[in-house]
């Protein structure tokens, strides 16, 4: 469709939001001319955000593997036979340390992930204590620790948490074929304890898991019509994992990557959208692509939790290259 027509849908000007999004305006979207699309998601970017600015987290697996849940795309459920190893939480002056270094490199928040169905309240306590000591460094705070109960949230805003991970992942339709053992809705109530908490929520999902274009524009779709759209919108390309049942998923097409970002960017045109998981397998083009379309942040450093992502000295030349800056 024509950016003309899609307008007409959206009976809004070119570049102003639409809300709340239907599905039929997200899939207009993805279906315009790609080049048209990119240049109408720059616009909504420009109008929001300094273009040549990415920010930069680090992400470090406090508690790495042996997870109880079934989600078919992960390397840390203890249901699938991959190579991740289980470890337990780390001593919480390895995190500091490790937060330090990454405050050095030019990171400006650091996330500290944990492959559980939800904390235990002894489990939060010390993540509490991450949080506050990984606050004293300087550095904006996120955890990702799956569902939360009644009252840790809270506990969480206390200890000084800027933004909780907790992604949708895929749209309500598809959600069965990926993850059984807990619902989309067991999501979208986790969400709303951190939004209630006054915790930046940090949510958004993954591609190439064999979803259609419909599930995905259903998934950005979720994300932008949420009562107040995510402040942080991770948009993760599968990255496969041996023994996992994804392991053989054959690779989307990278343009399809790229429609996505911008989807995501036009929808919710104040959020940060975050070229996620699956960069390290993107080409520098490919990469430069997505922030025009609208990506504005990124995971820097080494690693991401399990598997790996592209290394600093690489990013930095990237950066030099495009003219970008970090913030
Ligand atoms: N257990 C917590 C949870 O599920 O919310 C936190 C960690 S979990 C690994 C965080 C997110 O990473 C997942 O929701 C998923 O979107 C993403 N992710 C995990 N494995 C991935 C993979 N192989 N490829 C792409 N994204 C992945
Ligand atoms: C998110 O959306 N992506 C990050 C972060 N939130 C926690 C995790 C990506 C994980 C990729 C696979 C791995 O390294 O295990
Ligand atoms: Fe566990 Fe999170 Fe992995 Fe699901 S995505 S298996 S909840 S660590």
């Amino acid at each position: 469709m024509q950016a003309s027509s899609l307008a007409a849908v959206c009976s809004t000007q070119q570049n102003a939001p639409c809300s709340p999004w239907t599905v039929e305006q997200v899939l207009a979207l993805y279906e315009m001319p790609l080049m048209d699309l990119i240049w109408r998601a720059q616009g909504v970017h420009r109008q929001h955000f300094d273009p040549n600015a990415i920010q930069r987290s680090a992400l470090l697996s406090v508690k790495t593997g042996g997870c109880s849940e079934d989600c078919s795309y992960c390397s840390q459920s203890a249901r699938y036979d991959t190579d991740t190893e289980r470890e337990r939480l780390m001593p919480i002056g390895d995190v500091v340390a490790a937060a330090q270094a990454a405050k050095d490199k030019g990171a400006s928040r650091f996330c500290m992930g944990a492959a559980w169905r939800g904390p235990k309240d002894n489990d939060l306590d010390k993540v509490l204590e991450m949080v506050r000591e990984v606050k004293a460094l300087g550095m904006q705070t996120c955890v990702t620790l799956g569902m939360l109960k009644e009252g840790q949230a809270d506990k969480l805003k206390d200890a000084g948490l800027d933004y909780y991970n907790h992604n949708l992942d895929t749209d309500k339709e598809f959600y069965g074929q990926v993850i059984k053992s807990h619902t989309h809705d067991d999501r979208l109530d986790t969400l709303e304890q951190v939004r209630d908490a006054g915790i930046n929520v940090c949510s958004g999902g993954i591609i190439g898991m064999g979803e259609s274009r419909k599930n995905r524009a259903g998934l950005i779709v979720q994300l932008a019509n949420l009562p107040k759209p995510p402040e942080s919108v991770p948009i993760n390309n599968l990255v496969p994992i041996p023994g996992t049942p994804m392991a053989e998923s054959s690779r989307l097409d990278p343009f399809e990557f790229v429609r996505t970002i911008a989807a995501a960017r036009i929808t919710m045109p104040t959020s940060w959208v975050r070229l996620s998981a699956g960069r390290q397998e993107m080409n520098d083009e490919l990469q430069a692509l997505c922030f025009l379309a609208g990506a504005n942040s990124m995971f820097y450093g080494e690693r991401l939790l399990t598997t790996g992502n592209p290394d600093i000295d690489r990013d930095d030349q990237l950066f030099a290259r495009l003219g970008l800056k970090a913030v």
